[in-house]
């Protein structure tokens, strides 16, 4: 009752609904519904209310993220149905891979308002806005072999930028796995697993997106960016910020499919990820474990490896590293 109530208030848009409208439409008492918007208020939203006027949802966008608020949303199978909401969370990789350990269920997942330690590939860190980004870790059991795992790399790339592009952005992924609008990292992924040489047993795929950020700390803020911060820069100050909820479910809608197809139909994966892909026939340099390589980003193999050729014609098959597109 309480998220139909919070979903009458977002859909009139900012304008006063009445207790009389949102207790016929509902069914329940002008008292019940008030009992409603107090429970709402306590929940972090910010509805005002004024006599003869009703109510009107001031800024909801902060309020933290829940199963509850997620529901009307989310149509998935399994993916994000069990879900973990924590306050602050020191990294929810961590956290899922502690769950996972114990047993947890494929598609149960964890998410945090804050993360004191979130972070990044190769030991880096991982910044957060509290309350105004998602910060989700799915933990996924697929029957598959280890070396398939950076399948799910890509789908999760692929499902940051279905959600990105439904929702009018025309975003492109760097492989392997930033998320970009224009050339500013909306998202980073970070997969992490336990497998022994024959099979996987659990991967922890875990997303850093930026939603609602208003700004990022000195270092990033030439290269990171929001959803937020892109639409006001198209549509100007009156840009109201996104509703997490919506977009992390979106965000689960998309990744459940993908997820399947990694173990079903891994080409469809491929193709589209390719199609998606703005590293790829480009002039790259790209760092890593191998060192430093330059030439040209030709394509994905069947296991996500990108395959870059030098200028004296070898072909490089590589799983990981950092990319950085030659003349930008
Ligand atoms: C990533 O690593 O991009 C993976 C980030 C995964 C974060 C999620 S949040 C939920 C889950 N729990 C965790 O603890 N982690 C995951 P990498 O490709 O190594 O990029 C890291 C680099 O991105 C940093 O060194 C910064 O330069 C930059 N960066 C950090 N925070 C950022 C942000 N919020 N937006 C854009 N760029 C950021």
């Amino acid at each position: 009752m309480r998220e139909r109530i919070r979903m009458m208030l977002q859909q009139s848009g900012g304008a006063f609904v009445s207790g009389e409208q949102i207790s016929k439409a509902l069914g329940v008492s002008r008292a019940a519904v008030w009992k409603h918007v107090q429970a709402l208020r306590e929940a972090g939203a910010q509805i005002e209310a004024v006599t003869r006027k009703g109510y009107r949802l001031v800024d909801d966008t902060r309020a933290p993220l829940s199963g509850a608020r997620i529901a009307p949303y989310l149509a998935t199978r399994a993916l994000g149905r069990n879900a973990v909401f924590l306050k602050s969370a020191p990294s929810t990789n961590q956290v899922a891979r502690e769950l996972a350990a114990k047993g947890a269920a494929h598609g149960m997942s964890v998410l945090a308002e804050e993360q004191t330690a979130g972070r990044g590939r190769r030991g880096r860190a991982w910044s957060n806005s509290p309350g105004q980004d998602i910060c989700l870790s799915a933990i996924l059991r697929p029957r598959l072999e280890a070396q398939h795992a950076a399948r799910f790399t890509l789908a999760t790339a692929l499902g940051v930028y279905q959600v990105a592009a439904k929702l009018g952005f025309l975003p492109s992924i760097k492989w392997p796995n930033d998320v970009l609008l224009g050339n500013k990292k909306i998202c980073g992924i970070l997969l992490e697993m336990d497998c022994t040489v024959e099979e996987i047993s659990f991967i922890v795929v875990g997303v850093g997106l930026n939603v609602n950020n208003h700004s990022f700390p000195a270092p990033l803020c030439d290269t990171a960016t929001s959803l937020f911060l892109e639409a006001q820069r198209i549509n100007g100050e009156d840009q109201k910020p996104f509703e997490r909820a919506q977009v992390l479910s979106s965000l689960l809608n998309a990744l459940e499919p993908l997820y399947d197809a990694c173990e079903e139909d891994y080409p469809s994966i491929q193709k589209s990820y390719t199609a998606a892909c703005s590293t790829l026939g480009r002039q790259i340099t790209l760092t890593g474990a191998q060192g430093v390589l330059h030439g040209v980003a030709e394509g994905i193999d069947e296991i996500g490896r990108l395959l870059l050729r030098e200028r004296n014609g070898v072909l490089h098959t590589v799983s990981a590293g950092d990319v950085t597109l030659r003349g930008s």
